[in-house]
């Protein structure tokens, strides 16, 4: 029985204590943290054997925590996995890994130096079975050569405090993976650009974005980011092949027919929209974990995502493509 350790009681902290809890085999939840106290407090005691910590630290180095989740804020995440790390203990990490691509590298380097795998990263969208079966269609090469994407990633809303940055580093690093997977290639260039700005946007961030990305093969990219005031959660994805296109399938919605009318609900909660990956995610890291290791994605797909990331960011505003430049791939992620 694997014993688990969740660093951050949010949104999807809660979520991933409650799917380890219920519903992945093989795993105990034993313990939680958060940087709020009182939240690691009130989700433990809403479960038999969660003890709530008080720092992550401390529950890193508690010896009953065999491997420790990480759900907490964004720039705390590289600092946990290299405490983790530290302790050679397997650790699950919420994209995206690190706030930038140095902090990757030096979770590459602990990670190398145990010359094993220990880190997995949550780019649940692998896990999908609309993007794995799109996946299967273009590796199967009926299609031909995969010649572009258009995407587009559509929030409701973001909380406050949210960055024109993290549009990139936070919400179309979804995309920076799961293109890269669809596409077995790695990134040349890539640019981002602001767009017309919705009037509905008024929390000081850009709104909407396009991001643009040129692939190594020569490949296009295209994803349209919105972060806020969609009418809806909404993961579209469309890639085009010589000789055909494979797109990703809406999630399954009952249409209504009534008053001159066809309708379907679409979902507005993330959480929600994956929920069936996320799920599959965990039992297949806790049952990889039994069997000598993590096998999904890796700290080398974290750090291609934070490469493309920075060098998006870093685009903003000059009206130039710029080179996304990776180190060359370590033995332990071929
Ligand atoms: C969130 O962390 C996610 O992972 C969602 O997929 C994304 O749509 C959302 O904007 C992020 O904040």
């Amino acid at each position: 029985m694997l014993k688990i350790g969740v660093i951050g009681c949010g949104a999807i902290g809660r979520d991933h204590i409650r799917r380890l809890h219920d519903l992945v085999p093989g795993c105990q939840v034993v313990a939680c943290a958060d940087y709020f106290e009182e939240a690691a407090v009130k989700t433990a005691a809403q479960y038999d054997g969660i003890q709530a910590y008080k720092t992550g630290e401390e529950l890193i180095a508690a010896p009953e925590v065999d491997a420790v989740v990480i759900t907490s804020s964004d720039p705390s995440h590289a600092g946990y996995v290299l405490e983790s790390l530290a302790h050679s203990k397997y650790v699950f990490c919420e994209k995206p890994l690190a706030q930038n691509a140095a902090d990757c590298e030096k979770i590459i380097q602990a990670e190398l130096a145990h010359g094993k795998r220990l880190v997995q990263v949550g780019f649940m969208r692998r896990y999908d079975r609309g993007y794995a079966e799109m996946k299967r269609i273009i590796d199967s090469g009926e299609l031909g050569a995969p010649l572009m994407i258009h995407a587009c990633h559509r929030n409701v809303s973001q909380p406050d405090g949210f960055q024109t940055e993290m549009g990139v580093s936070n919400v179309a690093i979804h995309e920076l993976d799961i293109c890269r997977w669809l596409l077995s290639d790695e990134y040349e260039s890539g640019q981002v650009l602001k767009v017309r700005q919705s009037a509905c946007s008024t929390k000081g961030y850009d709104n909407p974005q396009i991001v643009l990305l040129e692939t190594k093969s020569g490949a296009r990219i295209d994803v349209e980011v919105q972060v806020a005031d969609a009418y809806g959660y909404d993961i579209q994805c469309q890639v085009v092949c010589e000789k055909g296109t494979v797109n990703l399938p809406d999630p399954y919605a009952v249409v209504t027919r009534a008053n001159a009318t066809r309708s379907f609900p679409i979902l507005t909660d993330w959480k929600d929209r994956f929920i069936e990956a996320y799920d599959i995610e965990l039992t297949e890291w806790v049952k990889s974990l039994a069997n000598g290791g993590p096998t999904g994605p890796s700290a080398w797909d974290g750090y291609a995502a934070c490469v493309a990331a920075d060098a998006l960011n870093r685009s903003r505003g000059t009206g130039q493509f710029l080179p996304i430049q990776m180190m060359d791939k370590p033995d332990l992620y071929k």
